[in-house]
């Protein structure tokens, strides 16, 4: 997904263990816009600057049991109007 410098975004995951035990969510937020580690769900997370984030949702269960294939999710963050500079310039 592609988000504008300065925008929060919320994430929401959804995980259902196959046994109904109680799932905690662990968002890793790993790139040149944010990083960082998050454990609430949802979480909101603004980006303060252009890049990519690689975003990983690990899900654990109650026993500990963490699921094999966690969601993953790659965010450019691009300029906005009037920032960062590099837009065209008149001759
Ligand atoms: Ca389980």
């Amino acid at each position: 997904m592609t988000v504008t410098v300065g925008t929060t975004v919320q994430f929401t995951g959804s995980a259902v263990d196959p046994e109904g035990d109680s799932v905690t969510y662990e968002w890793i937020f790993t790139g040149t816009a944010v990083t960082g580690t998050f454990t609430a769900n949802p979480v909101s997370v603004r980006f303060p600057r252009q890049g990519t984030v690689s975003i990983t949702l690990n899900v654990t269960d109650s026993n500990g049991n963490r699921d094999p294939t966690p969601a993953t999710l790659t965010v450019t963050v691009i300029g906005g109007p009037g920032g960062g500079g590099g837009g065209p310039q008149g001759p």
